[in-house]
């Protein structure tokens, strides 16, 4: 199982530079707000805030593409540093923010193991275009491109090592553009469509992708972009597409995640608590952190304090 001992490391990503929407940008500090570090002790693991990162505020002048790559990926870079800098054994979980900044998060994680990890994308999308071949000039739509070393030098030149195809996944996917596709495929990026878990179920489909990422045994992460999930359950998002997975059958297989050893950080992005006013889908999203870190059973009871490492 994850060393037990291995504390959590909440750090949050405020920036919504790749996003058309602002909304996202408050989501580390609501999901604070919401209780998330309590959540996680009470559910057996020890776990701190460590930090908030927010973009300079001269980046909100981004208009042009070759000024939203740079903005984008100054913030990444600042990112990656701060995942790579945090101590031995903390088990990074970053909290969005857009899905941007997952260009940062998994090159600061390679960093940190020192080779690059097997990474589950979990995502109605496939962020896999490059600044030639984007739709939206959106930067949410690049970085699992730019994680594969591919598009702009601004998402590229980041410290830690590019992902490799081979131990990479997406799941959950239903909604893309040709271009992004046809770069996954030359790439042999595995994608578990909406309708491939129709057909064969949550369960296979996770079974294959952690088998696929975990290959080598040399680290794997999570990346939960939460447009993943159906917008009639988390309405909360940036880009919300029908269809989508539901709550509690992936809160079900993200519990598998707390068995593996070599599972070494999670990240969650997108959500907007500016549509949550009731805060419905930041307790989903609670949920969803609780199934994946939750310690595997619960200590048994004990008199003695030094024994019981709840905190
Ligand atoms: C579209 C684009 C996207 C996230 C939406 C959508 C991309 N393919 N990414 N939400 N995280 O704008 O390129
Ligand atoms: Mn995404
Ligand atoms: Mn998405
Ligand atoms: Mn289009």
């Amino acid at each position: 199982p994850q060393q037990p001992e291995q504390a959590l490391a909440l750090l949050g990503a405020a920036s919504a530079l790749g996003a058309p929407d602002p909304g996202s940008a408050r989501g580390p500090s609501a999901l604070e707000g919401s209780g998330l570090v309590a959540s996680l002790r009470a559910a057996g693991r020890t776990a701190r805030w460590s930090a908030t990162l927010e973009p300079s505020p001269l980046s909100d002048t981004a208009h042009d593409m070759r000024t939203s790559l740079q903005v984008n990926g100054a913030f990444a870079t600042r990112l990656a540093d701060a995942i790579a800098g945090l101590p031995a054994g903390e088990f990074p979980l970053v909290l969005g923010g857009d899905h941007a900044i997952a260009t940062g998060t998994w090159r600061g994680v390679g960093h940190r193991i020192g080779q690059a990890p097997g990474l589950i994308w979990i995502d109605a999308h496939l962020d896999s275009h490059t600044a030639h071949t984007t739709h939206s000039g959106n930067i949410h739509g690049m970085p699992l491109a730019a994680l594969l070393g591919e598009g702009a030098p601004e998402l590229t030149d980041l410290p830690g090592p590019c992902l490799d195809p081979a131990r990479c996944c997406v799941v959950g996917a239903r909604a893309w553009e040709a271009e992004e596709h046809a770069l996954l495929q030359r790439l042999g990026v595995r994608i578990f469509t909406m309708d491939e878990v129709h057909r064969r179920g949550l369960h296979a489909v996770m079974g294959d992708a952690l088998a696929i990422t975990r290959a080598g045994g040399r680290g794997f992460g999570l990346s939960l972009d939460l447009d993943a999930l159906d917008p009639g359950e988390l309405p909360a998002v940036t880009c919300p597409e029908p269809d989508g997975l539901g709550v509690a059958s992936l809160a079900a297989e993200l519990r598998r995640l707390r068995a593996c050893p070599d599972f070494v950080a999670m990240e969650i992005v997108e959500y907007r608590p500016d549509l949550d006013p009731d805060g419905l889908c930041a307790a989903r999203i609670v949920k969803l952190a609780q199934s994946a870190l939750g310690r595997e059973t619960m200590p048994a009871p004990s008199a003695d304090p030094s024994v019981a490492k709840v905190q």
